[in-house]
């Protein structure tokens, strides 16, 4: 068999806003636009997707979080009504999504070989969670493609940030192992923000662009300082930099996604491609991809 191989990785943050922005179809509130920045930039990266041949996406999501080990989906489909439960008047998401179940079971088997509590999800019933739904709508509207999620295990709770940092590096190269046993051309995604301080009201139209801005000045040098590392292609500084960066910025790296995808990819070190930054309620959030084939990678912004 062929060896299996990852084909991209993407930053694809999850606010809901972005679904409620965008008027699919699936989602029952009504929307007239807004955060077109990241919008747009989501557009650029799903066709680039279109143009790549793989087999499953795979994502780790911090608004799925486990206590106990990391569980990975384990049934053939998942189909319901997803209600954010803080954003309830932007996201109400009617999804019925495909598992590659092979796929899961594999990195299941393989992180539990390497140490890592592990844990099939069999419920049919479970509820998909939103950061899921959000990067995958943005990333392919036609949902035509199985998906495996992965949970965030709340090391960064339980212990720190450091050994979040280190546990998702296991979990990543564990991930890296089953993907290229299973023969599958493999696109990952870790699904957050950076900066993560956001306001706790919100203004009477949600969509008023004249009310967006960064929470404040330290979240965006740290995010712009960050992201200039991406482009740069130092991924082991951004790595490095991550508890510090994680505890400053209160950043949504905490739930280990961009380590864990990272660690997979073998820490690039060639640039990102980027594809858009702006803010939603004042987190900072940026698309952005590695392409580990040098005839396809672009510099886009
Ligand atoms: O989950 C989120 C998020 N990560 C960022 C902004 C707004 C809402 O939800
Ligand atoms: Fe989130």
């Amino acid at each position: 068999m062929k060896k299996g191989e990852i084909v991209l990785g993407c930053l694809a943050p999850h606010p809901p806003h972005l679904v409620y922005a965008e008027n699919p179809d699936e989602n029952e509130p009504v929307s007239e636009g807004g955060w077109e920045a990241l919008r747009w930039g989501y557009a650029k990266l799903a066709r680039k997707l279109k143009t790549i041949e793989y087999d499953a996406l795979v994502i780790l999501t911090p608004h799925w979080q486990t206590y106990i080990g990391t569980h990975f989906l384990g049934c053939d489909s998942f189909k319901s009504l997803s209600v954010d439960p803080i954003f309830p008047n932007l996201f109400r998401y009617h999804y019925n999504l495909k598992v590659d179940v092979e796929l899961s079971e594999k990195m299941c088997e393989i992180a539990d070989q390497a140490g890592i509590i592990t844990k099939m999800m069999r419920n049919p019933d479970f509820r998909v969670d939103y950061g899921t739904i959000t990067s995958c709508h943005l990333l392919n509207p036609d949902w035509d493609k199985p998906l495996v999620t992965v949970s965030s295990n709340r090391n960064r709770h339980y212990y720190s940030v450091e050994v979040m940092n280190e546990q998702a590096q296991a979990l990543g190269r564990a991930c890296r192992k089953a993907i290229e046993e299973s023969g599958k051309r493999v696109v990952l995604i870790a699904s957050h923000s950076l900066s993560h301080r956001h306001f706790t009201t919100e203004a009477p139209l949600p969509e008023d662009m004249s009310r967006e801005h960064i929470y404040n000045h330290s979240q965006y040098v740290w995010d712009m300082h960050m992201i200039g590392l991406m482009r740069e292609g130092d991924m082991q500084q951004v790595i490095d930099l991550m508890p510090e960066f994680t505890e400053q910025t209160m950043a949504e790296t905490e739930g280990g996604g961009l380590t864990w995808m990272m660690a997979a990819m073998r820490m690039p070190n060639y640039p990102a491609e980027i594809y858009g930054y702006q803010s939603v309620i004042g987190t900072g959030n940026v698309v952005a991809c590695w392409d580990p084939n040098e005839e396809t990678r672009e510099v886009v912004l």
